[in-house]
């Protein structure tokens, strides 16, 4: 008892916060900063960032190099600022096998690669907590697909992709019994698996197929990355807790000195699928995607899932011993060394690919882990930077041979060689660095000019903000020997990782509207004069129409208590930016925000009788003010008849 006791006052100390390190708040900016991220107005930035939101499970895009924030893109949770999980469109989107769940924790990005750079097609995002793997259309910004991972739990090694975007992955952080079953949790050895996912990517339209699984030992994987070049057909996946522990894993998941680096032959598992070597799962996972033409999202539920063992796939597998519980795993630019980042490690292991090639054919083995063969630590080693610093969490590249690696315990960036592991230069971060990111630092062709750390704690950065202060990023210039801090910008909920790639991959293929005639939504209402209100039994259809400033129609009787109405409004613009809202009192799903030439469905469901005024929520013209109606609503029973219009004076009410 009194060991684990000194264990866990050891390792509370290392988590607390670094206040040696705090001088004063502008302490580490250099003179010429402010001109380096100075972009004029009217100017653009240079590289789209785009920024996991962590518990806000959205992600945000920034310019950089000046911070600012461009949009947040709703994926994992519903946003009432366009409607995204409200509006009859994309409730689909967020449904599962669990039913809707409207939020998740996204950590981890990846840009669409093609030859192992980026193409600037689809951003990928993945959600921890009920594992999904979402794809983000960057034409729209819109996120176009979410697929539900089965047999996994804390999906955090995703969504890494393969460098022609064949398999977007997805990996158990949290090892949960195959096919949900009920199991006494001691049964941890026996019972519990991690699988690792692969999820084709079709090359035209991006959808995925989750085409097979790969079923390893109760353990928790960790972050992972494709092989490139000479690794291309390989997957590289940290894992820790190879002591299986259930409880206390703070001790009871660190007593081993190494765990290890899963290298997954992903062509050779591709081979064994088709050969028929895995077996037919029977499991439940939410589909969901949504269809541009129909403007529309639907949820599909599969049933089954083709599942490989490694026992039966001899060659496909491999485990790298690693020290002491990694969390990153990054693959440097030309594919041949592979960087693990044990965060209780005192050193950075890199390894090399052609020595673990020959490892494997020199039989180089130290035992095997649950079948699958161990590769002994120094056959696969190219050498280990010394004395890096302290916790070793994540690390990037740039394109001069040279990689960055964060630690978080003392809080800072090192820069080392990848050729001779000497350490070049380190920079303090503020505070608590989690990840990197150097504008395509993760595929074969880094931009090198810029790194970005996603800080956890900002401390005394900012101005205080209560309890809560605001996340953080963190610009440096890498261009010359020394790392030189440029600039600080708050980000959205927790920042885990981030992409960067140029702006002109993305920005010449922005949708601007949505052609009307082309408008393939079942409730699109072609023009004003084709507007109309259909009563169906107690379902109400309003088929309204948005132009600057009116809505029509903008008045409506006849609609009563315990109807469900159903307002499909159509934004007739056809002009960039130029979106028209839609709001009625007292409903309790959030607004509706259509884009020109597009159509979207607010449902309500009057509780009271009354007058309900609606209007445009987004100011699009002077008379934005004006563009407004009326619902009313009668008591049930009541034989107000139904009636709508733009425009028509009744003037026998007033009169009386
Ligand atoms: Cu290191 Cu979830 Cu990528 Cu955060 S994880 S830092
Ligand atoms: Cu339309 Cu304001």
């Amino acid at each position: 008892m009194k060991k684990i006791i000194i264990t866990l006052c050891t390792i509370s100390l290392y988590t607390t916060t670094p206040s040696c390190k705090m001088k004063s708040a502008e302490a580490a900016v250099v003179g010429d900063a402010a001109s380096k991220v100075y972009v004029a107005p009217g100017k653009y930035d240079e590289f789209y960032n785009f920024v996991s939101g962590g518990f806000s499970g959205q992600v945000s895009v920034y310019g950089l190099p000046s911070g600012r924030l461009l949009k947040v893109i709703p994926v994992f949770s519903k946003n009432p600022e366009n409607g995204w999980g409200y509006n009859e469109e994309t409730k689909a989107m967020l449904n599962t096998t669990f039913g809707e769940i409207p939020w998740d924790d996204q950590h981890h990005l990846d840009l669409s690669q093609t030859n192992g750079e980026h193409d600037g097609k689809w951003l990928f995002a993945n959600a921890n907590n009920t594992p999904r793997v979402a794809r983000i259309d960057l034409t729209t910004f819109k996120t176009a697909e979410i697929l539900q991972i089965p047999n996994s739990a804390g999906n955090h090694s995703s969504p890494f992709i393969t460098e022609n975007t064949e398999y977007v992955v997805a990996g158990t952080r949290f090892s949960v019994p195959m096919g949900d079953e009920d199991v006494p949790i001691s049964s941890f050895k026996k019972n519990f698996r991690s699988t690792a996912s692969f999820i084709s990517v079709d090359k035209n339209t991006g959808h995925m197929n989750l085409a097979f699984q790969i079923v390893l030992p109760g353990m928790n994987l960790d972050l992972s990355h494709a092989g490139k070049g000479p690794s291309h057909d390989w997957f590289f996946f940290s894992c820790y807790n190879t002591e299986q522990a259930y409880t206390l894993l703070e001790v009871n998941a660190s007593q081993k000195d190494k765990d290890f680096i899963v290298a997954v032959n992903w062509k050779k598992a591709e081979e064994y699928a088709k050969a028929g070597k895995g077996k037919k799962m029977a499991a439940d996972y939410a589909h969901n995607t949504y269809d541009e033409a129909k403007q529309t999202a639907t949820s599909v539920i599969e049933h089954d899932v083709l599942v490989l063992d490694p026992k039966d796939c001899p060659d496909m597998v491999y485990m790298i011993p690693c020290p002491k519980s990694p969390h990153g795993c990054d693959v440097d630019p030309t594919g041949e060394y592979f960087v693990g980042s044990g965060k209780l490690a005192a050193l950075i292991p890199v390894f090399s690919f052609a020595k673990f090639q020959k490892a494997i054919q020199d039989k180089a083995f130290d035992g095997d882990f649950y079948g699958i063969p161990v590769i002994k630590y120094e056959a696969a080693l190219h050498g280990e930077v010394q004395k890096p610093g302290l916790g070793p969490l994540h690390t990037e590249f740039d394109d001069k041979g040279n990689a960055y690696t964060s630690m978080f315990l003392s809080s800072e960036v090192v820069k080392w060689r990848l050729k001779d592991l000497q350490v070049l230069d380190r920079a303090p971060t503020y505070y608590s660095v989690g990840h990197l990111m150097v504008p395509g630092g993760d595929t074969r062709k880094p931009y090198g000019k810029y790194l970005v750390a996603y800080n956890k704690i900002t401390k005394d950065r900012y101005l205080p903000t209560g309890p809560e202060l605001c996340q953080s990023a963190q610009l440096y210039d890498i261009s010359g020997d020394k790392m030189q801090l440029i600039l600080d910008f708050p980000t959205i909920g927790e920042p885990h990782y981030g992409q960067a790639c140029p702006a002109a991959l993305i920005k010449d293929k922005q949708v601007k509207f949505y052609d009307i005639n082309k408008n393939g939504n079942q409730y699109v209402t072609m023009g004003e004069k084709k507007a109309n209100v259909v009563r169906n039994g107690n379902r109400v259809d309003v088929y309204m129409t948005a132009i600057r400033s009116h809505l029509v129609p903008d008045n409506i009787e006849g609609v009563y208590v315990g109807d469900d109405v159903y307002f499909h409004v159509t934004n007739l613009e056809q002009d960039w930016d130029l979106p028209h809202g839609f709001a009625i009192k007292n409903n309790p799903d959030a607004e509706l925000l259509v884009m020109p030439g597009e159509t979207a469905t607010l449902r309500f469901s009057p509780q009271k009788q009354g007058i309900y005024p609606y209007y445009c929520t987004d100011f699009c013209s002077a008379l934005h003010q004006e563009m407004s109606g009326y619902l009313r609503v009668s008591a049930k029973g009541s034989n107000v008849p139904l009636k709508f219009g733009t425009g028509v004076i009744d003037t026998t009410a007033s009169a009386k």
